[in-house]
C-alpha cells in the first residue's frame, strides 16, 4: 500500500495547496509518463488519467517524479502540476536552447556505469557536472562487479572522477551492494537511474524490487552496446522504503546549466587557491598549483581537459541561449511595432 508519505510527499509539496484545492482534489505522483496518457499513484492506487492540452504543451508538463493534483472523475484529470524540488535537465538532443526535464522530485541520482565496460571517467565527469546542477545529490553505481576478477583500478578512477560523491560496487546479478544502494536512497526520498543503454540499469531495479518488473536484454555481442531495452521512464517504490525511476539509456547528459561544473570539479578549485594569479587559468601561467599537481601526478591531465572541455561548452550554450533570448524578444516586441506602425499611419492620414 502507498500512502502519500512513502511516495515522497511533505510540506513542500502541501504548502503549495489551497484549501479549495486540498477539500477537491486528489493528490497524486507521476509514475509513468506517455504524453497525455499520464498513469498516476494515489492512495488509492494507480490510475490513467487525461493531461488536458493546455497542459501538454505548458510548463511545467508532468514527467515521472512530479507531484500532480488532478480533479476526481472517470477517468481524473489532471488540474495542475505542483511545483518541483529539483529536475533533471538536460539538453534535448540536438537542440541548443531546449532544456529536456527527464525526471522530477529526485532526492539522488544514480550514476550507472557497467564495469565491463570499465570506469568511464571522462563519461562520469560531463554527467556528473550535470546532477550537480540538478539539485539532486549524485552517487556512482559501478554495476556488473560479479563480471570482473578486481574492480579496484576501475573504482579508484571513477572515485578520482566523483569529486567525493559516493561510488558503489555492485551486481544486479550476484547481490553484491545492493543493501548499500537501498540504503542510499532511503525512505521516503526518490531516486533516477541514468546511464548509457545495457549499463544494467533494470537489472538493478529488478534485484531491488525482488521481481523482475522491467525487461532487461543482453548487450550487443558485437560491440557491447545496449539495446535501448527501457523506452520510458517509471516510477517504483522499494519494499524497504524509498522510489526509484528506471528509463531509457542515457549515452551522455548534455549539459544545460553550468551551475553544476564547479561542484563536480571542487578538487581543481581547491588547488586554484594555490595558483599565483587569481584569475589563473592553468595555462601555462607561471606558479600555476593546478598544472604543478598534475606535473606531481596529483591531479590527472585528463579530468582538467575534462573540466576546460565543460566549461568551453557551458560558454558556448550560454551564448546561444542569449541568441534564442534576444530571438524571442523580438518576436514579442514585433505585434507591438506593427500596431505602433498603423498607429502612426492613421494619425498621419487623419
Ligand atoms: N553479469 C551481469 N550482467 C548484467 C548485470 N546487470 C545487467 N547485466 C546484463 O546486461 C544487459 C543489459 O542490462 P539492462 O538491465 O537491460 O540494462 P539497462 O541499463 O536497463 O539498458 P537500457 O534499458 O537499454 O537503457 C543484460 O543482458 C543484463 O542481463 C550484472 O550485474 N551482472
Ligand atoms: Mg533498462
Ligand atoms: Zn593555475
Amino acid at each position: 500500500m502507498s500512502t502519500l508519505a512513502t511516495l515522497g510527499w511533505g510540506p513542500y509539496f502541501s504548502a503549495q495547496l489551497s484549501s479549495e484545492e486540498a477539500s477537491t482534489l486528489l493528490v497524486g505522483r507521476v509514475v509513468a509518463d506517455r504524453g497525455r496518457r499520464l498513469r498516476l499513484r494515489f492512495e488509492a492506487g494507480d490510475r490513467l488519467v487525461i493531461v488536458p492540452g493546455h497542459l501538454l504543451g505548458a510548463e511545467p508538463a508532468p514527467v515521472a517524479g512530479d507531484f500532480v493534483l488532478a480533479a476526481p472523475g472517470e477517468p481524473p484529470v489532471v488540474a495542475r502540476v505542483l511545483e518541483r524540488r529539483s529536475a533533471l535537465s538536460r539538453n534535448a538532443a540536438g537542440r541548443a536552447t531546449v532544456e529536456q526535464v527527464l525526471a522530477a522530485n529526485v532526492d539522488l541520482v544514480l550514476v550507472v556505469q557497467g564495469l565491463d565496460e570499465g570506469a568511464h571517467p571522462r563519461r562520469l565527469e560531463r554527467t556528473l557536472a550535470a546532477v550537480h546542477a540538478s539539485g539532486a545529490e549524485p552517487a556512482v553505481i559501478l554495476t556488473k562487479a560479479d563480471l570482473v576478477p578486481d574492480a579496484g583500478a576501475a573504482l579508484a578512477e571513477a572515485r578520482a572522477a566523483a569529486s567525493g560523491a559516493p561510488v558503489l560496487l555492485a551486481s544486479g546479478v550476484s547481490g553484491e551492494g545492493l543493501d548499500g544502494l537501498a540504503g542510499l536512497v532511503g525512505p521516503g526520498r526518490t531516486a533516477v537511474f541514468v546511464g548509457p543503454s545495457g549499463a544494467g540499469k533494470s537489472t538493478l531495479v529488478n534485484a531491488l524490487l525482488g521481481r523482475a518488473e522491467q525487461p532487461v536484454a543482453a548487450v550487443r555481442a558485437r560491440d557491447a552496446r545496449g539495446r535501448h531495452t527501457t523506452t520510458a521512464r517509471r516510477l517504483f517504490e522499494l519494499p524497504g522504503g524509498g522510489c526509484v525511476i528506471d528509463g531509457p539509456g542515457i549515452r551522455e547528459l548534455r549539459l544545460w546549466d553550468a551551475g553544476g561544473i564547479a561542484a563536480a570539479f571542487d578538487d581543481v578549485a581547491a588547488l586554484a587557491a594555490g595558483c599565483r594569479f587569481r584569475d589563473c587559468r592553468h595555462a601555462g601561467e607561471p606558479g600555476c598549483a593546478v598544472a604543478g599537481a598534475v606535473e606531481a601526478g596529483r591531479l590527472d591531465a585528463g579530468r582538467l581537459e575534462s573540466l576546460r572541455k565543460l566549461e568551453r561548452e557551458a560558454a558556448l550554450q550560454e551564448a546561444r541561449r542569449g541568441g534564442a533570448a534576444a530571438r524571442a524578444e523580438k518576436l514579442r516586441w514585433r505585434p507591438i511595432k506593427k500596431a505602433q506602425r498603423r498607429m502612426y499611419r492613421d494619425r498621419d492620414r487623419g
